[in-house]
């Protein structure tokens, strides 16, 4: 605990290894327990100690959330058993002839869920592009309940200005929700910024090593919280003990992971920018991606997700995913082993023939952890096998 009694004041690390979580008052145990239980015995009818069923809360989900309401500096967070699980519960705000405005760049579950499932119960989803002001002003309806921005966005990495679309949406009764997956709050805290809440895929950054699934909503609004809290427990998609101890044991050392993947994404991303096989490089830490600037602004790094283009179309871009060997083919990211994948036929197969369409030659990187140069050999020994056959082709 620092001088001032609690961790409030505490550096964004020190927050990560000790917010929420106080040594086990029975045992003394350092590291918050497991608490693998369903139920939780009563002195007397209605007499507990704040835990009553699993499904409703389990203290060690309450660290999780303790511990990441810190990290993006808000007053409360809800932790759900997916990050879709965690979207499907704020769509629990909606109602029927309510209007969403979705990025036209995002994670084609989040487009599936509201555009095939919430759009079924009479709710319009809108896909706009969000880093123009303008066409949020143009696309604000009275009914317009959300404004979802991703940023960087999936998988394109495009960068939203988070204080700016909160001044379009300030007079307005919208709530910003922002989903924070790929910054992390160790990069960017868009409540500070002016969101109303912040949504994150635990799965990705915060979890860090891919063996674990799950989600999390943040906010400061007290009304809010008692909505979606109803919700959580009412609808079901809550997370296991297990699994929110996983996720704390990851965070501890997401800074630390987060510069790496940093330095690891931007050395990459300047390999590709000189190949010759490759067309166009998406990473906004490079100073000529069109989110530079405002990336600089409102993120400390700039992440560790990289997409490019290559020459030789779909054929090109198949071959080099087959031909990594540290980069493994797999969807997901935000671990700490490096994965390579293709958009259009694996994440964003869903918006196929929306204004989100990705197009075929586009590959997207997680750039892990391991050794820069073996990323980068990997990355050249992949082009070097995969793309002449390709563009002969
Ligand atoms: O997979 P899940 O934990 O349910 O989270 C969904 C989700 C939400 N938001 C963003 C920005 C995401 O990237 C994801 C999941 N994305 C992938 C699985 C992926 O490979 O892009």
């Amino acid at each position: 605990m620092t001088e001032s009694g609690s961790w409030r004041d505490a550096a964004f690390d020190t927050r990560a290894i000790h917010a929420g979580q106080e040594a086990d008052p029975t045992t003394g145990a350092v590291i918050t327990p497991i608490y693998q239980t369903s139920t939780f015995v009563q002195e007397a009818v209605g007499v507990h100690k704040g835990y009553e069923y699993g499904r409703t809360d389990n203290p060690t989900r309450s660290a999780l959330q303790g511990l990441v309401a810190s990290l993006e500096e808000g007053q409360w967070a809800l932790a759900y058993a997916s990050g879709l699980a965690a979207s499907q519960n704020l769509s629990y705000l909606l109602a029927p002839g309510d209007h969403v405005m979705l990025s036209d760049d995002a994670y084609g579950g989040t487009y599936r869920l509201f555009a095939k499932i919430v759009g079924r119960y009479g709710i319009e989803i809108e896909q706009v592009d969000l880093t123009d002001l303008d066409a949020i002003r143009a696309a604000l309806r009275p009914s317009t309940k959300f404004v979802w921005v991703e940023t960087p966005t999936n998988p394109y990495l495009k960068i939203v200005d988070i204080a700016g679309v909160a001044g379009v949406v300030a007079d307005h009764p919208a709530l910003l929700v922002v989903d924070n997956t790929f910054a992390s709050p160790y990069l960017q805290r868009p409540l500070t910024l002016g969101a109303d809440l912040v949504i994150h895929s635990t799965t990705k950054y915060l979890g860090g090593h891919s063996d674990v699934v799950g989600g999390m909503v943040i906010g400061n609004d007290a009304a809010i919280h008692d909505d979606l809290k109803f919700h959580q427990n009412a609808a079901g998609a809550v997370p296991g003990p297990f699994d929110c101890w996983l996720t704390m044991r990851g965070i501890k050392t997401l800074g630390v992971r987060m510069d790496r993947h940093g330095s690891n994404a931007m050395a990459v991303a300047r390999f590709l920018q000189e190949q010759e096989a490759v067309e166009r490089v998406y990473y906004p830490g490079l100073p000529d991606h069109p989110g530079h600037e405002i990336a600089a602004r409102q993120m400390s790094g700039f992440s560790g997700m990289v997409s490019f283009t290559l020459r030789g179309g779909y054929e090109a871009a198949a071959a080099v995913a087959a031909s990594t060997r540290v980069f493994a083919l797999a969807e997901s990211l935000g671990g700490v082993e490096s994965l390579i994948e293709h958009p259009g036929v694996m994440t964003h197969a869903s918006v196929a023939g929306t204004k989100g369409e990705v197009e075929p030659n586009l590959l997207r990187l997680s750039v892990g952890i391991e050794g820069e140069r073996d990323l980068v050999d990997d990355l050249r020994q992949a082009l070097r096998a995969a793309v002449p056959a390709a563009v002969a082709r």
